[in-house]
């Protein structure tokens, strides 16, 4: 549910930006681009986080840890938070990273005054509606697998620390960001690496965010999600997957079985994974 109201001063500029997940694949694209942006980029991660660059401090730290997260926090103007497991999994890890880790970041930005947190979601939160429908942000979660579970956690989470305490949280329900589309799926999912850094600048720099959920996808033309709910992010993207439809569709056969479960679903191949079973206890 977006919602915006003026409880909350904007976040215009920025002396210390964290950035989790930084050693990850879209961590490191968006390190350098982010140090840009404020005096200070904190990274951090539980990957290797190489030499530190002028501007940047690096923090290690696991999310389960919550004493690590309440000092990685301290300091902190903005979050942008992508740290945590990224695809299907085994439970276990997910309830760590992705359910505790998110508790505990959210109380951290509590107690240590952060007011605007950008939350890496995905498209996973709704990979279960059929790719012939087109959602917007009030459509109730349809999560693919355990990890959209976790992720709907993530902004139900986020909204009550919003509505109860003023953190401004903006959701990206990311698609699928890679150099370039790499299947049929993604002409629809794609989001370039440029419109990805604009996405989340617009998120930090929106003077009022309140609890927002928007769709991270580039200017693509076929369209599953509606960002009308987010208008106010201003959120320009300025890339398409449209020039690589033509060998896309050279590539995959012209008609897919549309009865098939990962041709169906917005989720595509996430609907048909696991359960990864935990060992018992
Ligand atoms: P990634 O898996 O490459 O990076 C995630 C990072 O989080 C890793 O460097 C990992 O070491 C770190 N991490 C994992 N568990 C941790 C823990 N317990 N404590 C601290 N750090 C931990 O994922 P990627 O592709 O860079 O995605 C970043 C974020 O964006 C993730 O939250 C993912 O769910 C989300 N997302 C990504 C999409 C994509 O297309 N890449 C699409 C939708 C959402
Ligand atoms: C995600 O949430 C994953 O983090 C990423 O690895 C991709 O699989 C992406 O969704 C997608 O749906 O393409």
């Amino acid at each position: 549910m977006n919602s915006a109201d003026p409880r909350t001063p904007a976040v215009q500029g920025f002396q210390r930006l964290l950035l989790t997940g930084a050693a990850g694949g879209i961590g490191r694209h968006l390190r350098p681009r982010l140090r840009a942006h404020c005096a200070a980029l904190r990274v951090s991660d539980i990957g290797p986080l190489g030499e530190a660059a002028p501007g940047e401090e690096l923090v290690p730290c696991r999310l389960e840890d919550r004493a690590a997260v309440e000092a990685l926090l301290q300091g902190v103007d903005a979050v942008v938070h992508l740290g945590g497991i990224s695809v299907e999994d085994r439970w276990q890890p997910i309830l760590d990273a992705n359910i505790v880790g998110v508790y505990h970041l959210y109380e951290a930005a509590r107690h240590q005054g952060v007011k605007r947190i950008v939350f890496a979601s995905s498209n996973h939160v709704t990979g279960f509606y059929r790719q012939s429908e087109t959602i917007d942000a009030l459509a109730p979660p349809r999560p693919d697998g355990l990890y959209g579970v976790s992720k709907a956690f993530g902004e139900t989470l986020s909204r009550l620390y919003w509505d109860r305490y003023g953190i401004q949280t903006v959701c990206l329900r990311i698609g699928s960001v890679t150099p370039a589309p790499e299947n049929r799926r993604m002409l629809a999912t794609w989001l370039s690496i440029d419109d990805l850094e604009r996405l989340v600048l617009a998120s930090l720099r929106t003077p009022v965010a309140g609890h927002s959920i928007v769709f991270g996808m580039s200017d693509n033309h076929q369209v599953w999600w509606d960002n009308r709910h987010a208008a106010h992010i201003g959120y320009r993207p300025q890339d398409s997957s449209e020039p690589w439809r033509a060998q896309i569709e050279a590539a995959e056969p012209p008609w897919l079985d549309a009865r098939a479960a990962i041709v169906a679903h917005q989720g595509g191949r996430f609907v048909a994974l696991g359960p990864y079973d935990d060992p018992p206890a």
